[in-house]
């Protein structure tokens, strides 16, 4: 579906939600009990989120908006060769588009013939986006697509041939455990061309207690980030979590550089869905997210592993983010 640059954004009918149900039974079934984080993103999830986002401990927005702020001119060097060609700006996972727009907006007054292709799974988010860039940076040309990273870049490369660069920011790719990470980057690689560029955003291995710190908010936020999961399934699948019988717990290992958040049952509890029941022990976790943190030399072995060469890697001041540009 092509929309031109005066129509306004609507959801499409369908899809991701269609395993909403099958992916939470599942998960409920596993030893050890695991729900996918990328359901926390409803419309309230979307607001926490944005809530974690400018907490003082969560480093991560502010260090990628230092770079997209700070050093645009940098990146937008490292991902474009030949200005007379015309490319598709795909970003995976936009959310509020809130760092990209500093480049969005440098490449608009650079006059590229560009178009800006927001993937997002959250269809709420996607329309605050398209509202938002449409009054901001009303000469972009802007196709916002909702649903899963593959499948909507395969929608995007049916609506054109052209060049493609692809951003995964905020560390988005640590929401992935390794295996998927390098899986995720072979998989992309194979779906580009030669000469295509990807930007992936990636939080570095720092003080462990500042990282603990960014997942472990006093106020409470992240915690109700996650149980707000169980909110949703309850709305949702009509499910009966109890809220006040399960615990956010946060920890961090500096050697693997897995963040992991879980949710710890407070008694031995039954939760019912439907004619399912699911039984939890008293201190049974939930896997509920990891956010993975990395090296450079880790960075470089994943684009080596994927077949990208590594054209520049942009640090914040701090270096304790970064933004990889790599090509296929
Ligand atoms: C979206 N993602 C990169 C965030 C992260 O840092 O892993 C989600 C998040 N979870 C808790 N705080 C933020």
């Amino acid at each position: 579906v092509h929309r031109d640059k005066q129509s306004t954004y609507i959801p499409p009918k369908r899809c991701i939600q269609e395993n909403f149900y099958s992916d939470i039974i599942d998960g409920l079934s596993y030893n050890p009990k695991k729900l996918p984080s990328k359901y926390f993103y409803d419309e309230k999830g979307d607001q926490l989120f944005q809530q974690i986002m400018s907490m003082p401990e969560y480093y991560l927005t502010r260090c990628e908006l230092d770079i997209f702020s700070n050093k645009t001119s940098e990146l937008a060097t490292g991902i474009i060769s030949d200005s007379e060609q015309p490319f598709d700006l795909i970003e995976l996972g936009a959310g509020d588009a809130m760092k990209s727009s500093f480049l969005l907006k440098y490449l608009v007054r650079e006059d590229m013939d560009f178009r800006y292709i927001p993937i997002d799974i959250s269809g709420n988010i996607l329309s605050i986006l398209n509202d938002n860039l449409r009054k901001d940076i009303p000469d972009l040309d802007i196709v916002p697509l909702e649903g899963e990273y593959f499948d909507m870049l395969e929608k995007a490369n049916s609506l054109s041939k052209r060049k493609k660069i692809v951003l995964l920011l905020g560390s988005n790719i640590g929401n992935m455990e390794r295996d998927e990470i390098h899986d995720f980057f072979k998989q992309l690689n194979a779906k580009l061309n030669k000469g295509d560029i990807i930007v992936i955003g990636f939080d570095l291995k720092k003080n462990p207690s500042i990282i603990l710190n960014a997942y472990n908010d006093r106020t409470g936020i992240t915690a109700a980030f996650n149980l707000n999961l169980l909110t949703r399934i309850n709305r949702e699948l009509g499910a009966d979590f109890d809220l006040r019988q399960f615990q956010h717990y946060q920890n961090y290992d500096p050697i693997s550089g897995a963040c992991r958040s879980y949710l710890v049952s407070l008694k031995d509890q039954k939760v019912t869905f439907g004619n399912q029941t699911i039984n939890f022990r008293e201190n049974e976790p939930i896997e509920m997210e990891i956010s993975q943190k990395f090296s450079l030399p880790e960075i470089e072995h994943f684009a080596q592993y994927a077949g990208f060469d590594t054209i520049t890697k942009i640090t914040d001041a701090q270096k304790w983010f970064v933004d990889a540009v790599w090509q296929v």
